[in-house]
């Protein structure tokens, strides 16, 4: 029996090797609003970011990969759907009531890992919706959502943290809900008798510069009047803490099991509430606490994976769902510390744009055989081709899955393709689309304001005439060169009018 075993044991450490390495856990830490030049794996200087720049050493830096939208959900629904988000009415950013937004007959990047074996979890913020047609049943069982798209845990904030609920949402219910304190919620007019940023302002500990004037939960107003749930409330200041606790406890649950953890956190979305080991430990205020607390839950995941054992096992990839904001809302002095600090780097516009700062990211793959540790890799990414890329590295077969704007770029995830993605879409926070097809950008005409109106300051790329831009020479989108190059502008307008036929 021993020597059976032991004979077992040494044939199946190569198969058990080869299967290693067809079927990697998979740990996708997908951030909010972190810029292209918010981190000094790519370029940040006033600011230090060691366990993500880890990740790069170990891994590839991508220069040249986008979200497919400068807005939260846009980009998370294509992420998960494979299919461009634009393609679909009423993707754009989700109110916190919203139904769910997917299909749950269609499948998902949940769907296919779990169908090829894995199991799938995903923690922190949510942002497409929950519930049916109604919206969520915040007091009885919320469904469908994560569970019922692919995922077998969920632990959730339901839409953003500056969006009511501020409360968890563990599988189908909310966590530490007293039935006797139901939670009543409504975007549309007051409800209850809660204080709210607009009527008592000097109740509040941030005060909000664009809308968020709604209830107060915790000194800070949000979007959307609440009232009930009192035991159920997050604390902001160990939200990073909490999804960090939780995302362990899911590598623990299933590490004999490949897995898939999609741990998107709120940093550094607003409210910016840093926690106490962070406060003030950055020369930017709160923006540049929570990137300090983002680093720490990379930190965290890695070294967990690490003293499990299962960091030579686990791919990671780490992300962003849009461009970078100073003032998104609050008077966290975001904008008055920057200093010379370039949260999209050489990029120019931000969230919301159809500029390249709107979705250009930062983009970092670490696998766990040290596959081109330390490279840069320039080659053309999108977000939306981790659905089938992903899929097939877990083995599933993903030709079944036709007509999708998801393609399997497995060769660029491990730096073998340099080149790239011969074209991609963007799609900024309204209207507009950008085409890039290797070097050149074209952005189709649009008659809109300049900048983002509700006062981020920042451009939003709209011109009422075709904008090209020569991204090799020219990645700060400085210089339209439309009339030099008609029938370019015509080529691309062209291209993206059949890419959105599809
Ligand atoms: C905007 C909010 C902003 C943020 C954004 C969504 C205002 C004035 N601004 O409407 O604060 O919540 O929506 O961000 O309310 S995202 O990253 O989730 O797309
Ligand atoms: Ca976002």
């Amino acid at each position: 029996m021993l020597v059976f075993l032991g004979c077992k044991n040494k044939l199946s450490k190569k198969e058990e090797r080869f299967e290693v390495k067809k079927q990697p856990n998979i740990v996708m830490i997908y951030t909010d609003d972190l810029g292209y030049g918010d981190i000094s794996a790519y370029g940040a200087t006033a600011i230090q970011t060691p366990a993500i720049d880890s990740l790069a050493k170990d891994g590839i830096a991508f220069h040249n990969a986008y979200a497919t939208a400068a807005t939260c959900t846009p980009s998370r629904y294509s992420l998960l759907t494979g299919m461009y988000a634009w393609r679909k009415k009423g993707n754009s950013i989700a109110s916190g009531d919203q139904p769910l937004l997917f299909d749950t007959s269609k499948p998902t990047l949940a769907t296919v890992l779990q169908s090829a074996g894995y199991k799938t979890g995903v923690v922190g913020k949510w942002h497409l919706g929950l519930g049916g047609k109604g919206g969520p049943d915040w007091n009885g069982i919320i469904k469908p959502g994560p569970l019922e798209i692919g995922f077998d845990y969920s632990f959730l904030i339901p839409a953003t943290g500056d969006r009511v609920p501020c409360v968890f949402v563990e599988n189908h219910n909310i966590v530490n809900l007293d039935p006797s304190d139901p939670i009543k919620v409504n975007y549309k007019e007051k409800i209850g008798n809660w204080p709210t940023g607009s009527e008592n302002p000097e109740l509040l500990k941030v005060k909000p510069s664009q809308g968020h004037a709604n209830t107060i939960v915790n000194g800070i107003s949000r979007i959307g009047f609440m009232e009930g749930g009192k035991a159920a409330l997050w604390d902001d200041e160990t939200i990073a803490l909490e999804l960090v606790k939780r995302s362990i406890g899911f590598i623990n649950a299933n590490k004999e099991k490949p897995f898939f953890l999609f741990l998107s956190t709120h940093d550094i979305h607003v409210p910016r509430v840093p926690n106490k080991m962070f406060q003030g430990k950055s020369s930017m205020g709160p923006r540049g606490d929570v990137i300090l607390q983002l680093d720490w839950t990379v930190k965290q995941i890695v070294s967990e994976l690490k003293s499990q054992n299962l960091l030579d096992n686990t791919l990671i990839i780490f992300s962003s769902d849009n461009g970078p904001v100073l003032d998104d809302g609050y008077h966290d002095q975001a904008r008055e510390l920057v200093g010379d600090h370039k949260p999209a780097g050489n990029l120019r516009g931000g969230k919301y744009s159809a500029l390249d700062g709107g979705s250009k990211i930062p983009f970092i793959v670490r696998w766990p055989d040290g596959k081109n540790k330390g490279m840069t890799s320039n080659a053309l990414f999108s977000q939306v081709d981790l659905f089938k890329s992903l899929g097939k590295l877990a083995g599933a077969d993903t030709s079944k899955y036709k007509d999708m704007d998801s393609q399997d770029q497995l060769d660029i995830l491990t730096g073998e393709d340099t080149t790239g993605r011969e074209s991609l879409i963007q799609e900024s926070f309204a209207g507009p689309l950008s085409y890039v097809r290797g070097n050149w950008k074209y952005i189709e005409p649009l008659e809109g304001p300049k900048l983002v109106p509700w006062g981020p300051i920042i451009e939003t790329g709209f011109e009422i005439t075709p904008q090209l831009y020569n991204l090799g020479e020219d990645p700060g989108e400085q210089n339209n060169v439309a009339l030099d190059y008609p029938e370019k502008v015509e080529e691309l307008r062209a291209a993206l009018m059949d890419a959105r036929k599809g």
